[in-house]
């Protein structure tokens, strides 16, 4: 395929890059956490979303070298961030199904954050609620492990899996991100206000955390609150930045406070 190959290219390049988006607390309006969101923008062409190339990187191996090179970036701009001395508590990065049937990713995991001198405060994980359904005994051994250490793990896009909640028994997640398609409907759709209510009491009742993904306008981000949601994540508040506007981002709060 085309694109595989010039996506192998772009890993030598200077193409891909980790844009963050802030996940901002309800209750103080603090950023608390930032997500990692891969971004590929070809030298020649237009830039080329990930819900495209990581479902092909998926189908080779090029998935594990995507998948370590996120983490190594990702890590490497937490410790960046630690050694500026910058009140920036955790990054979480996206593992893709594919990424997780590689025997040795928990190891490779823990290795690169050692390797920075990082902890499970750090860097956290977010998985699909697919990928959660559709993990064997080795992958569910390997997510015990990092939350017995401290790590933060969460679902992610809940409620649109081909899910029943029964996984919500077995594995060790500290988060749930429903989907922005709730979010998106909330205002206009009391189902969709109705499941968002429902997942965020289950999520308590569980002891996690509960984020809104997706939130894009006063409307969406009120009934949130009301809601009593944990965090909030979306276009209302910050759009996935490269670091160095991330950087000037926080400076200026800092001013502002
Ligand atoms: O940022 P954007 O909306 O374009 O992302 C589209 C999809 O790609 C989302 O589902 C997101 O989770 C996924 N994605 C973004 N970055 C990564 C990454 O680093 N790894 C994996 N596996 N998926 C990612
Ligand atoms: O599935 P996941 O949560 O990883 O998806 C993250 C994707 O959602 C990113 O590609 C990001 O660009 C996108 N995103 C972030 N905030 C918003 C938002 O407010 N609205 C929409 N439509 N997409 C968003
Ligand atoms: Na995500």
């Amino acid at each position: 395929h085309r694109l595989v190959d010039r996506l192998e290219r772009a890993m030598d390049s200077e193409e891909l890059s980790l844009h963050y988006q802030p996940q901002v607390a309800v209750g103080s309006g603090r950023i608390e956490n930032l997500e990692a969101l891969l971004r590929w923008q070809p030298a020649d062409g237009a830039p080329v979303s990930p819900a495209e190339f990581i479902p092909l990187a998926e189908r080779s191996d090029l998935i594990h070298r995507l998948g370590d090179w996120v983490m190594e970036t990702a890590c490497h701009q937490r410790a960046q961030w630690r050694d500026a001395g910058r009140a920036i508590e955790r990054i979480d990065i996206n593992f893709s199904g594919r990424q997780m049937s590689r025997s040795d990713v928990f190891q490779r995991f823990e290795d690169c954050l050692a390797r920075y001198d990082l902890g499970p405060r750090h860097i956290g994980l977010e998985l699909t609620e697919n990928v959660l359904i559709e993990a064997d005994d080795r992958v569910l051994e390997g997510l015990q492990r990092l939350h017995h250490l401290g790590f933060r793990i969460a679902i992610d896009d809940f409620g649109t899996g081909y899910s029943s909640l029964s996984y919500l028994k077995h594995f060790p997640v500290t988060a749930l991100k429903i989907d922005r398609t709730f979010v998106r409907d909330a205002p206009d759709q009391s189902e969709d206000r109705a499941i968002m209510e429902a997942a965020i009491f289950i999520g308590h009742r569980l002891g996690l955390e509960v984020v809104a993904e997706g939130v894009e306008n006063l409307e969406q981000f009120t009934l949130i609150r009301e809601m009593r949601c944990d965090l909030v994540q979306g276009f209302y508040f910050f759009h996935p930045m490269p670091a160095p506007e991330l950087e000037r981002v926080l400076d200026g709060l800092l001013v502002a406070h």
